[in-house]
């Protein structure tokens, strides 16, 4: 049984999310995602459009995500890949290298991302 980890804020879920747990999946059995709370959002200077339970809904309706656990904090990273027993932690190439200190304990990919889709750019659309 093999375990991928990936994290993410997946705020107005889109296409480029979707492609990035879909390949996570493909290299393992068992898809975790730590989904970004609204506090660490927040932490983060973001603020996302749709609330953390809204945000886990739309990943928990998705046939190839296995389970959401929040993501409180940076430094969770480790304690989750060790308590999930987790074999590869993958994120888009937006993070490429920064998370490399998780190759003591996992395997560590990044993937590319998905152009010329995001959330800020749905959030500029739903300005206009
Ligand atoms: N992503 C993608 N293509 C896009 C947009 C996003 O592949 N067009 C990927 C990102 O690279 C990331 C995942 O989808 O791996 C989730 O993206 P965000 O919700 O923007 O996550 P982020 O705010 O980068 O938070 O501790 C890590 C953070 O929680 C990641």
């Amino acid at each position: 049984m093999k375990v991928v980890l990936t994290y993410g804020t997946f705020d107005l879920f889109h296409y480029g999310h979707l492609l990035l747990l879909e390949r996570a999946k493909l290299f393992g059995d068992k898809l975790i995602v730590g989904l970004s709370t609204d506090e660490f959002n927040s932490g983060k200077g973001k603020k996302s459009f749709h609330s953390f339970e809204q945000r886990r809904k739309n990943l928990e309706a998705i046939r190839f995500v296995d389970l959401v656990i929040p993501e409180n904090t940076w430094e969770q990273k480790i304690q989750d890949v060790l308590s999930h027993n987790v074999d590869i932690f993958i994120m888009g190439d937006d993070w490429e290298g920064k998370f490399d200190f998780l190759k003591e304990f996992c395997e560590v990919m990044y993937l590319p991302r998905t152009p010329d889709i995001s959330s800020s750019l749905i959030k500029t659309l739903e300005n206009k």
